[in-house]
């Protein structure tokens, strides 16, 4: 009996130790804890997806502390006190994983999850600002944009966004309204007069971009879930088209990235994963000429869609390698690209649809980061490099190097305007001088000054405004800032504190298509 006992009691006490070493499950905690706000599935409901393309930098380290202590200012709590350091791992893990299942997001998903909340009609803005003047400021610490007057530097408004918008946001070209895309997908139209949001959309469930057609009519999302390349229409943001990203030779793709091109009616699209170039007609006339604009042996091709009328017409340029992060010269003629291994930079001449120059440029160029001006009367292009301090200066007429101007490091952005003579760059891809911001002499091509407004802090992303008098440069922490610097003299004029402003447009800048700000 004492034997059988001791058997039980053993039994119960191996039990009971595998059990404290098993692993959490992780599925199991996160239907508990997580899916009714991210979703069973992880694509997102109220809260963001949380899937590995999504979550981007937050890194595993991030996504712990986030579980463990909650987020600031939004609806997700700390679970420090119901789960331990093994289970917040085990989740952190769980999320960084891909997902079982492709998602579904087809037409009926998009449609079923769009928003409309119209404003009431308004003759005049609800505020006394130039509507010309105003910069919308996308604050991504705390997921928040503000709109903030561009004459005396003060915020009118400041709404909550959708969870980590990402790329510019897009504006129409009576300025009236802005459309702000997140990587979650969810699509948001801002109309500026009214500040209001008008309406969303969640087009993808991991979108990277959006872009605007000159006539304000259509409005793409770029998407990596699924391989879709979105077309809304503007207006209401009611679904016009999906198309699947698929090349030429019928291989699935994600599509990294979608552009804008007024000058040719047409959205131009990066595919992440094949060597081609998709250009999309947004006028039926754009669309009725690609027959004409390609080879013979391209003809093939060209696929009318949806109709013969040409709207949406697609065209596709093959390419020697997949490009990404797109810079276009003035009119839209050519399109530059950066190569997967940062080597160099390929030049597209879009009419004729071929490659016609390699640049060589070490360093991993952002290309779509690049600002263009007049010197000496050739149009030069600047390009900042992520991995190397150094920005490249090139000649847009024979593609040419004409300089490499050395930085205190790798920057991811840079600005000028038609009203000054210097292009400001950041360093906030080094690990040594991410607080730095250095002016450049448009003619000599030389640093004129370093600014370092916060010391130790990550300082990038500068913005003009519509005068070309003001540069607006952030603090990206989430005890950041906005300063506004005069442009001329380099001297501080105001300090605005703001959560990790990642970035901030000027309407003005935008609408007008600057030489000097990015499209
Ligand atoms: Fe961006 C624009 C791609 C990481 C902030 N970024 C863009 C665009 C592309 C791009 C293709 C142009 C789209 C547009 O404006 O319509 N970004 C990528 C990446 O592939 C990369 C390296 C990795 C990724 O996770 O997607 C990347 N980007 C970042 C960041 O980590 C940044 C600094 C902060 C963040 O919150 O994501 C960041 N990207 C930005 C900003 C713009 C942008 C602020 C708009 C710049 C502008 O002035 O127009």
């Amino acid at each position: 009996m004492r034997q059988w006992r001791e058997l039980v009691l053993c039994g119960w006490l191996l039990a009971n130790v595998a059990a404290a070493h098993a692993q959490p499950d992780a599925n199991a905690l996160f239907q508990e804890h997580c899916a009714s706000c991210h979703g069973g599935d992880r694509f997102g409901a109220i809260g963001p997806a949380l899937l590995p393309d999504n979550l981007g930098r937050l890194g595993k380290t991030g996504a712990e502390a986030v579980i463990r202590g909650g987020r600031a200012a939004t609806q997700m709590q700390g679970f420090a006190d119901r789960l331990d350091d093994e289970q917040i791992k085990a989740l952190a893990a769980f999320v960084y994983s891909p997902p079982d299942d492709t998602p579904k997001w087809g037409e009926a998903q998009i449609a079923a999850s769009r928003i409309l909340t119209p404003a009431p009609p308004l003759d005049k803005p609800a505020y006394s600002a130039d509507p010309l003047n105003l910069f919308v400021v996308v604050e991504g610490g705390d997921h928040h944009v503000t709109i903030l007057d561009g004459d005396r530097f003060e915020p009118i408004y400041r709404f909550a966004s959708r969870f980590a918008l990402h790329g510019g946001p897009k504006f129409t070209s009576d300025a009236r309204y802005v459309f702000f895309g997140s990587r979650d997908g969810w699509v948001t139209k801002f109309d500026l007069r009214a500040l209001k949001v008008v309406a969303e959309i969640r087009a993808g469930v991991n979108a990277r971009n959006i872009a605007l057609s000159r006539d304000g009519k259509h409005l793409a999302v770029a998407n990596y879930l699924p391989n879709t390349l979105v077309i809304l229409s503007a207006h209401d943001l009611s679904v016009e088209k999906i198309m699947d990203a698929v090349d030429g030779s019928g291989r699935p793709s994600r599509i990294s990235a979608v552009y804008q091109a007024p000058d040719r009616d047409s959205f131009i699209a990066a595919l992440k994963d094949s060597p081609e170039i998709w250009e999309i007609a947004t006028s039926p006339l754009a669309g009725a000429q690609y027959a004409g604009f390609v080879h013979s042996h391209e003809k093939a091709m060209v696929e009318a869609l949806p109709s013969s009328s040409g709207l949406f017409a697609l065209r596709r340029i093959e390419i020697s390698e997949p490009l990404d992060d797109f810079f276009f010269d003035p009119g839209y003629r050519h399109l530059i690209g950066a190569s997967r291994d940062g080597g160099r930079a390929i030049v597209i001449n879009l009419n004729v649809g071929r490659e016609i120059a390699t640049i060589p440029m070490q360093g991993m160029p952002h290309l779509g980061s690049g600002v263009s001006w007049e010197r000496e009367g050739r149009r030069v292009v600047a390009i900042p490099h992520l991995k190397e301090g150094k920005i490249s200066v090139i000649d847009a007429g024979d593609w040419k190097v004409v300089r490499t101007i050395a930085t205190a490091g790798p920057g991811y952005f840079l600005r000028s305007h038609e009203d000054t003579p210097y292009v400001w760059a950041d360093s906030s891809a080094s690990p040594t001088s991410r607080d730095t911001i250095q002016i450049i002499d448009k003619n000599t091509l030389d640093v004129v000054r370093t600014l370092r407004p916060a010391p130790g802090k990550t300082t990038a992303h500068v913005e003009f405004d519509r005068s070309g008098r003001h540069a607006l440069v952030s603090v990206m922490e989430k005890d950041g800032a906005l300063i506004v610097y005069d442009a001329r003299t380099f001297e501080e004029v105001k300090r605005l504190p703001m959560s990790k402003p990642i970035g901030k447009y000027n309407v003005y800048n935008k609408i007008t298509f600057s030489e000097g700000t990015s499209h």
